[in-house]
């Protein structure tokens, strides 16, 4: 990312649909709040808002008792990849502000459909404390936030929400990082499918810092863009609270800070969604700033300079 005259998309996403419980709709809402277009525009970056997306419930969709609020989620899905692909068209970094995780449907499918436009992979490093690989078929909850990585990567199609032609990820180039609650079913579909997870107990094994630039140097590689997908969950809930499930023995905040430093120094990152954000449930804005605080170390906010840098 070039510092100076780059462009930030801010599309909020004001979903919770697809988590079960109410709340995350209120994200971009904390976000906007806790300063996130200030902290952006004091590292250099054009910052441009662009509200809200409020679509309509799509009507050509069923109710799915194994797939709740389909016509809420589908609907947005297709908002959110027309808009991503939108801002990425025009060389902008789009940060959608969440908004549950099902909103990553659609701004992955649009950073893929961008990627695939210019020639190039898109690669997904999730940050989460869940897979999110389930289908309706084998999902215990019925909900969508828990499926969204399957659907871009074609794995779980509930009803035709994107055009049948839309490009997919290739689940080998998912890299999934914090990982801790992993559903029996979809266990056996993340091994099968050859997605790339670190587990908590390879970060404690390995470390932090060897794994990220173990990943980036995929990306590199690959030539591939790279999108980032941070939930709240993938932080310790001592450090980061505001999110409806709390998982224990998550990521510190040193850890994601690391993440985000070399995550900048890379160059690589397209493209970030920061999502499960819960203000209801947060401790006076706690877990916001610490989304805002790491959103601006990924978009180079830095302690000191070092002389050599990168992943
Ligand atoms: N795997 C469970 C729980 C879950 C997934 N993502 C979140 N929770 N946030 C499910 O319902 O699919
Ligand atoms: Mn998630
Ligand atoms: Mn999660």
């Amino acid at each position: 990312m070039e510092k100076q005259q780059k462009t930030v998309a801010l599309i909020g996403v004001p979903l919770e649909e697809g988590s079960g419980r109410g709340g995350c709709a209120m994200g971009p809402a904390a976000y906007r709040i806790a300063g996130i277009a200030a902290a952006l525009r004091e590292l250099g970056y054009h910052v441009e808002d662009r509200g809200d997306l409020r679509p309509e419930p799509a009507k050509d969709l069923p109710e799915m008792d194994r797939a709740r609020h389909l016509p809420v989620v589908g609907a947005f899905t297709r908002s959110i990849e027309a808009q991503t692909h939108a801002a990425a068209s025009t060389g902008a970094v789009p940060i959608l502000l969440g908004g549950d995780h099902s909103l990553s449907m659609g701004s992955v499918s649009g950073m893929a459909r961008y990627a695939s436009d210019i020639g190039r992979p898109l690669y997904v490093l999730w940050l989460d404390a869940h897979s999110d690989f389930n289908a309706p078929e084998t999902s215990p909850s019925g909900n969508i936030h828990g499926m969204p990585v399957a659907f871009f990567c074609g794995k779980a199609e509930f009803a035709p929400i994107l055009p049948a032609n839309r490009p997919f990820v290739d689940p080998h180039h998912v890299y999934q990082v914090g990982i801790r609650s992993v559903d029996e079913e979809e266990r056996k579909l993340i091994t099968d499918h050859a997605v790339n997870v670190y587990d908590m107990r390879a970060i404690d094994e390995e470390g932090m810092g060897s794994i990220v630039k173990r990943i980036l140097a995929d990306v590199r590689g690959a030539g591939a863009l790279l999108h980032v997908s941070l939930d709240v969950d993938f932080l310790d809930p001592d450090v980061a609270p505001g999110v409806g499930t709390t998982v224990p023995g998550g990521a510190t905040f040193r850890e994601a800070h690391l993440i985000m430093e070399l995550l900048h120094d890379s160059g690589l990152v397209s493209s970030l969604d920061l999502v499960e954000l819960n203000p209801f449930l947060d401790d006076r804005g706690r877990s916001a700033r610490v989304m805002v605080e790491l959103a601006a170390s990924l978009f180079g906010k830095r302690i000191l300079d070092r002389p050599t840098r990168g992943g």
